[in-house]
């Protein structure tokens, strides 16, 4: 890596932090503003998440003809996706395509991981600094690090005497990874490990899957793009847009829920939840009655038709009571989709082991131990352990001002954000699907345009009123974070301990951090705060001193 550190400073109208999905869009659209605007990427391609998360049956899990941007007709009318559900692959080859497509690389710069940024509150401008020491100078900065990004391995003992290959989800060997004949251990069932589990079941010896929270699954259903089903979303796809913004979750195409599921007898209630449970998907079947998520009894009759569905699957009674979750209620972890995940338990190659009741004490040369002493041999170890989510990303970067306020000090208790957006005392700071932002309880690309569209018009307004600097008050973020606790509250979303919590994480606050009241009133919000000029943020006029 060359030594930037004695170059000048290159001066930009906003510097971005990160290249996926939300990093491009906001080249793109801050462009339109006639803005001088660059990306810098970790990671060596563009795609973040897609690029970085290549385990076996890596997938979204929001349908292909909603996962996509929509600020383009045309490119929307063109694409062509082969499946129901994008798989990683395939999403990456999309998001090249975005860039090639509105001539987006020539402002990103690849292979540069963001160090620092700090604000000089009297030049009014950021410094960002990367890991090679080259410097940049910005009037705004854009945080679009990703929510998913920060990769946990467990502080297990003995990791470093493993004799065998380990591998994490989140940073997968581009060249693929082997299995066969090999005796694999998984560790960790969310997302990851339930799409990976049934891939690599089929190639190894013996996979011994560790388990320390049973999640809910649904099937996937996945299939090949049915041509009438794409002709007919592609015919009617702005209105579908529009639609899919007036929902919680971002995502069109599903009935509005009318009914509590207690107001409907046993038998009903059952068929509509069978109905979903053959449609596939998670939003469908969270959205079967108007009340699964914010009252317990309701929600019990959705996870126990899904223990039940477990129970009939899996073969053998103590798995089958191990898989059926029963610490949290349904959906309120992120509710996975598989493709045969239950039916993998029924291999005879497979078995599952609850680290729950008997945790892992520590990684040995040929495999790993368990408290009790239980010892299990191992050639390939992998970690679907999940991510330091949602603040991770930029707790790893020195965020700081001139003032002396500094981003981890700021976030100590909990990460604290005006709308998800700006974090008060940090001036001209952007954050994208941040904490305090429904984001990931959303189809994200939705979010990231709303974030980014929202993001472009404050600029736009404070340079059509001879401004230059915006920054929440302090009053303006307590009440949201108040608020996003209060909404939180008032749902069953409290009752796991998920990464939406910190769980994961020792030692990270407990504070719920998406916001759960829904996207359509998010939105909503965000819109009337602009049309009431910008109510909450101090806007400002500085004099610049020449650097
Ligand atoms: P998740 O959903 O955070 O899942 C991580 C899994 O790893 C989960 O089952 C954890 O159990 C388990 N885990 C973590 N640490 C340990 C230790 N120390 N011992 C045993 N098991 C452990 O990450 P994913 O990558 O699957 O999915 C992330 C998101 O990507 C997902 O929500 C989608 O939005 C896409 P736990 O539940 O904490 O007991």
């Amino acid at each position: 890596m060359p030594d930037a550190s004695h170059s000048a400073p290159r001066r930009l109208d906003v510097v971005i932090v990160g290249g996926g999905l939300a990093g491009l869009y906001a080249i793109h659209r801050l462009r339109r503003l006639g803005l001088a605007v660059r990306a810098y990427e970790a990671g060596a391609g563009i795609g973040g998440t897609w690029f970085w998360n290549r385990y076996p049956g890596a997938r979204c899990d929001v349908e292909s003809l909603e996962y996509s941007y929509s600020f383009d007709e045309q490119l929307q009318q063109d694409w062509k996706w082969p499946e129901r559900y994008g798989t990683q692959p395939e999403i990456l080859k999309y998001i090249n395509h975005v860039a090639d497509r509105f001539d987006l690389r020539r402002d990103v710069q690849l292979n540069t991981r963001i160090k620092s940024a700090i604000f000089d509150a009297q030049a009014n401008e950021w410094t960002v600094k990367t890991g090679t020491g080259e410097e940049i100078r910005a009037r705004y900065c854009v945080m679009a690090a990703g929510n998913l990004s920060t990769p946990r391995v467990p502080d297990f003992k003995g990791l470093g005497d493993f004799a065998g290959r380990w591998y994490h989800s989140g940073l997968w060997p581009h060249e693929g990874v082997d299995f066969s004949g090999l005796k694999v251990g998984v560790i960790g069932t969310g997302s990851s490990g339930v799409q990976m589990i049934p891939i690599i079941a089929r190639q190894a010896r013996h996979l011994t899957v560790f388990q320390r929270t049973a999640n809910f699954s649904l099937p996937a259903r996945n299939m090949p793009m049915p041509a009438d089903k794409e002709r007919r979303h592609k015919a009617e796809y702005p209105a579908r847009r529009a639609a899919a913004m007036e929902t919680p979750f971002a995502i069109g195409g599903h009935a509005k829920p009318t009914r509590s599921a207690l107001e409907v007898p046993e038998n009903e209630r059952n068929a509509a939840y069978e109905d979903k449970w053959q449609e596939g998907g998670s939003i469908s079947y969270l959205y079967a009655y108007t009340d699964l998520l914010v009252n317990k009894a309701s929600n019990d009759t959705a996870s126990e038709f899904v223990r039940n569905k477990i129970r009939d699957i899996v073969k053998d009674r103590r798995t089958a009571e191990l898989l059926a979750p029963k610490d949290h209620p349904i959906g309120t972890k992120r509710l996975c989709l598989d493709t045969g995940y239950y039916e993998t338990y029924n291999r005879p190659n497979v078995s599952l082991v609850d680290v729950r009741s008997d945790p892992i004490d520590r990684i040995t040369p040929d495999g790993l131990t368990l408290k009790s002493g239980a010892a299990f041999e191992l050639d390939a170890l992998v970690f679907a352990t999940g991510f330091d989510a949602m603040t991770g990303a930029l707790n790893e970067i020195d965020v700081a001002t001139t003032d002396g306020a500094n981003l981890r000090a700021h976030w100590e208790g909990g990460p604290l954000t005006y709308l998800g957006v700006m974090v008060e005392g940090f001036p001209n700071m952007f954050v994208i699907t941040g904490p305090g932002s429904p984001g990931v309880k959303t189809q994200m690309i939705a979010a990231i345009e709303q974030h980014v569209d929202w993001i472009a018009g404050a600029i736009d307004h404070l340079h059509s009123h001879q401004l230059d600097r915006i920054e929440p008050t302090a009053a303006a973020e307590r009440a949201w974070v108040d608020h996003v606790n209060k909404v939180a509250d008032a749902t069953l979303y409290p009752l796991a301990n998920s990464w939406y919590m910190g769980a994961n994480i020792p030692g990270k606050p407990r504070v719920f951090m998406p916001y759960v009241g829904g996207f359509d009133r998010y939105k909503k919000h965000c819109d009337a705060i602009a049309a009431r000029g910008y109510e909450g943020f101090t806007l400002s006029r500085h004099e610049t001193v020449a650097a």
